[in-house]
């Protein structure tokens, strides 16, 4: 293969590089830390192209993943093989820190939590990890991956004080350790580690950036073994992080959100970088260019516009612009925040996300991989894993002049010794024009020469964006230059294949050098012009729907559309990308998904998915003396044409299987607000006793905190009561509640029901005043003070401790008493941070009764319950109601069958809040006058496909007439016949009694 030649010689090339580029970095940046690392003892090197792994030049084509969304270990191949299906050599995830910690001192990561898997997972998928444990992550998770205990730390969060910096210890030390066990250096596929995240910007008047922190920070990771680069991803490579001030790492990076994170307009492509490479030059020129974050979709808050939206706003079109923009920096670390998004369940995220956290990512929520941008993406990555090139270019100055015929396009060169890149837009980076223009190849071994030149021009459609190339070197033998982008190619013992593709009706030319191939070895289908002169074989088309040929010698060009070109893929044949560098990869075109390949003398095993029957084509690394071919574990009949392609044809076979008719289910009904009975005893419930409050971000205005997070409460929901003796003389009660974006409050004095905060998309507190019935002296009376807790505030501005931002009564007011007349007892989850789900973990229960009880749990005690009122009858007054049924599922295997709860549409005058958990796990949180999620992906292993399973129901009801949900229905999506693993079920364990619940 060409790569160990390749690789051997630019691995001496770099160590000679390496040493004068670090030398030169010492005054130069000071992003970059100051001192030489030893090239020939690292196994992860760096110049200033790209990386090295093992001495091999290697490309980072990484999405990011957060594992965590996606609460099934035995998914996360399924995930890690679609990645690595688009031809992506990585992948980078953060850690939630809040997830593992969740009583302070006590770091857990088992179950769903343990990394390990997800290190298997990619080792055997093959892909490169990026591991960003933090601390910090923002990420829209609750409090930016911070445990809402660090409510309680008076100092600076992500500074150098000493008590925040302390918190961190604990988890550091762990959470490294395994990270640092799955470095390449001890056989894992670790590579690259990120301290931190986005340490760039911070209110004025704190010292900034602290670099005495991120030294800190960088010292806990070298001292807990990790030997792999540090990188940094600067959210401000536009000034903020002013250089001699610096957070230095080993190698530099930055992200890039363009289009932002409204997605309300979906065409709207307002800004666009032009200025990366300037800025790498000036910042980190001796480290390969690196993004570590780039717009792969965007978030939605709660009353967005949906993920249909953002995944319009960042579609394939943006990809083949806005990434291809990023190529022709010479990007060499890239990541795609994010490539699949998951779900924000269990109370997992911010209060600026819903459950959803999509993204309008390439692969969805529900993991299927039928959206364009997956397959644009597949196009990019695999042309640019197999341009070897591409690792050691230098961008050269870009022009509207120089390389085309038409000012409207705009050219940036990329070159690499003989290789030249031309990476093509329009001048007006956002026009929907269609542009005809003709490529100049200047200083091409071609000579100065203008194509196509066997008839035709090129056309450059709107929102597209192309990347030509001369003198492109196919292993042995020169592409002089094509129009035509490369998908991918690959040399065998027997040829070299070749398959490019054009847009649809485009007109396109590539020319091989001739090297002694007589015109009998040269061969083409009908609809393409060859003209071989003595020392070209040119080829010109028509691009069309029909995929063409023409066999130059011993190279196969296969020549296609861009719609077929989505439907090729390269599988590496053995599974793993860093230490089978010399497998044959295969080439094939096939329907939905191919996801693996084994080749032996006479046989080739593949793996793949499919959602209809679809022909089989393997142009490439099939074995010459094929007898066997199997997909999917079944052999199935192949033929051979002429150029030694083989056909078959793959059936799909629609699965048989039924998805229940939840309304029809048996429903088990439980009053969920007990606390508004006259009887109800809260002895157990946590005094709101503290004097004071660590909390530096609000100062006190009630006698004793009622800051949840003082007394351990840092998700779900939150239940405060606040008892007084009446004077007879109370006319009003006022309360400031806080609870994040979107939240709801309602509030009741004993059981009559006072009102509701309902809640809108921006509000995250609100005052409330309800004017009080007479009452008498003497009596005893209560309030109980339901709060919605939507996550805890990200930190993302170094000192502006939104994350401590306080959840709970703000404050309150009882006309004619004083504030200290009423005494407060609040609940959040069972346990708070000793909570009782160590599966489940610290977030996933809130205060709900039916939450402390654990009802929501698998086979819960409804034997006592109301049985046969379902969610769709209601409740019919202001209050709790709690559901539940179990769901029976018999679904065939060897299929992949996305399942969703699909609620009503959001009305606004309609006020519920809903929550979903199934077989215990929260994966739903509607809000139906807010929205805007109405459907709520659960996958398989959370769900068991074979048994019998749970699904409970929270409904609040923030009306005085109380509530219902008009539809609750359990809907499949597409189902695939798919070459995964099996999915293992998740360890859901059932409830029991738990003794300590009030
Ligand atoms: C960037 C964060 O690094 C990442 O964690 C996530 O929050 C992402 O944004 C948005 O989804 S911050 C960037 C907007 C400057």
């Amino acid at each position: 293969m060409y790569t160990r030649v390749f690789h051997l010689s630019f691995f001496i090339w770099s160590c000679l590089s390496f040493v004068a580029f670090t030398v030169g970095s010492f005054q130069q940046n000071l992003k970059v830390r100051p001192y030489a690392r030893d090239p020939l003892q690292d196994v992860v090197t760096w110049d200033e192209h790209s990386i090295f792994v093992n001495g091999e030049r290697v490309l980072f084509f990484s999405g990011e993943f957060h594992a965590f969304r996606l609460p099934v270990p035995s998914l996360w191949l399924d995930i890690l093989q679609k990645i690595r299906s688009l031809g992506f050599t990585g992948v980078s995830f953060y850690v939630d820190w809040a997830l593992l910690e969740g009583k302070p001192g006590e770091y857990s990561a088992e179950g769903v939590f343990a990394l390990e898997p997800l290190f298997e997972a990619a080792s055997k998928a093959g892909i490169y990890l990026l591991a960003r444990p933090g601390p910090y992550i923002n990420a829209e998770v609750s409090g930016g991956g911070y445990p809402g205990w660090l409510q309680r730390v008076e100092g600076y969060l992500r500074t150098n004080a000493t008590d925040y910096l302390a918190t961190t210890e604990n988890y550091m030390t762990s959470v490294l350790k395994s990270i640092s066990n799955a470095q390449i250096t001890n056989g894992g596929p670790v590579i690259l580690v990120q301290p931190e995240n986005e340490y760039s910007q911070a209110v004025s008047g704190i010292p900034f950036p602290n670099a005495d922190y991120m030294e800190y920070v960088e010292d806990q990771f070298r001292k807990n073994g990790i030997v792999v680069p540090l990188i940094s991803n600067d959210a401000s490579p536009y000034g903020h992080n002013a250089p001699g001030q610096p957070a230095p790492v080993d190698i530099y990076g930055h992200d890039g959100y363009p289009l932002g994170f409204d997605c309300s307009n979906p065409s709207r492509w307002t800004s666009f970088n032009t200025n990366f490479r300037t800025l790498h030059l000036e910042q980190s020129p001796s480290t390969p260019y690196s993004i570590v974050e780039f717009q792969g979709g965007a978030f939605d808050p709660w009353g967005g516009v949906g993920f249909d939206k953002c995944l319009s706003l960042v579609n394939y079109e943006f990809e083949r612009v806005y990434y291809k923009n990023n190529y022709g920096f010479g990007v060499t670390i890239y990541n795609l925040y994010m490539i699949f998004g998951g779900s924000n369940w269990g109370n997992l995220g911010h209060p600026g996300g819903y459950t959803s956290y999509d993204y309008g990512a390439t692969i969805a929520e529900d993991r299927s991989v039928a959206r364009e941008k997956y397959s644009e993406m597949k196009l990019q990555a695999n042309f640019l894993v197999a341009s070897p090139a591409y690792l050691t270019v230098t961008p050269g100055t870009p022009s509207t002049t120089q390389y085309t015929t038409s000012s409207d396009v705009y050219v940036t060169p990329l070159k690499s010794n003989e290789t030249q890149f031309y990476v093509v837009r329009h001048s007006l980076f956002n026009s929907t024009e269609a542009t005809t223009y003709k490529l100049r190849l200047d200083g091409s071994s071609s000579g100065n020469i203008t194509v196509p030149q066997l008839g035709g021009s090129l056309t450059l459609n709107g929102r597209d964006s192309k990347i030509h190339v001369s003198d492109y070197d196919l292993g042995g033998t020169t592409l002089l230059y094509s129009t035509a982008e490369i998908f991918t190619w690959q040399k065998y013992g027997n040829g070299t294949v070749l398959v490019v593709y054009g847009g649809p009706g485009e007109q396109h030319e590539l020319a091989v050098s001739q090297i002694g191939i007589s015109s009998s070895e040269i061969n083409a289908s009908l609809d393409v012009l060859v003209n071989s002169t003595e020392t070209s074989v040119i080829v010109n088309w028509l691009t069309s729907a029909t995929a063409q040929y023409v066999t130059i010698g011993d190279l196969q060009v296969y020549i296609v559309d861009r719609n077929t070109a989505y439907n090729f893929w390269v599988i590496p044949s053995g599974n793993s990308l860093y230490t089978n560098t010399e497998d044959v990869n295969i080439v094939a075109k096939s329907g939905y998904l191919l996801r693996t390949a084994n080749v032996t003398e006479t046989s080739l095993d593949i793996t793949g998915d499919l959602n209809a029957t679809s022909p089989l084509w393997i142009v490439g690394g099939a074995p010459k003396n094929l007898k066997t071919l199997t997909f999917n574990g079944q052999e199935v009949e192949f033929s051979v044409d002429e150029n030694g392609a083989i056909s078959s044809n793959l059936t799909y076979i629609a699965p048989e299987f039924a998805v229940p008719t939840l309304k029809d289910l048996q429903w088990y009904y439980i009053d969920s607000l007990p606390e508004i009975q006259g009887d109800y005893d809260d002895d157990a419930w946590t005094l709101a006793s503290f004097a004071t409050t660590n909390n530096t971000s609000r100062a006190l205005t009630t006698p004793t905190s009622l800051y949840a997070s003082d007394y351990g409460y840092h998700a779900g929901s939150l239940i405060y009561r606040g008892k007084f003796t009446a004077k007879g003389n109370e006319t009003t009660f006022k309360v400031e509640t806080q609870g994040g974006t979107a939240y709801g409050a309602s509030i009741f004095l004993d059981s009559s029901f006072l009102g509701s905060t309902v809640g809108n998309k921006s509000a995250a507190s609100a005052n409330a005043t309800f004017a009080l019935p007479q009452l008498g002296a003497d009596e005893v009376h209560t309030f109980t003070i339901l709060i919605d807790h939507m996550g805890l505030d990200e930190e993302w501005t170094v000192g502006s401790n939104t994350m401590r931002s306080p959840r709970g009564v703000l404050n309150y007011d009882l006309a004619g008493h004083d504030q200290s007349d009423v005494t407060w007892k609040l609940t959040g989850n069972l346990g708070g941070e000793d909570y009782v789900d160590h599966v489940r973990g610290p977030l996933n229960e809130g205060a709900l009764y039916a939450e402390r009880q654990g009802y929501h749990l698998p086979s819960p005690p409804v034997e006592t319950w109301t049985k046969g009122l379902s969610p769709i009858d209601g409740i019919s007054s202001a209050g709790v109601g709690f559901f539940t049924t179990s769901v029976d599922l018999d679904f065939p295997s060897g299929y992949d069958i996305p399942l969703s709860i699909r609620l009503p549409a959001i009305n606004f005058t309609s006020t519920i809040r809903v929550q979903l958990y199934v077989n215990g796990w929260q994966f739903g949180k509607y809000v139906s006058n807010i929205g805007p999620q109405t459907q709520y992906p659960v996958p398989e292993g959370i769900w068991n496909y074979n048994g019998q399973n749970w699904l409970a129901v929270s409904l609040w009801a923030l009306e005085a007439a109380g509530g219902s949900i008009a539809s609750i229905e359990l809907v499949a999506s597409e189902a695939v016949q798919s070459g995964r693993e099996q999915v293992q079920v998740v360890e859901s364990p059932a409830w029991s009694q738990r003794a300590e619940a009030y």
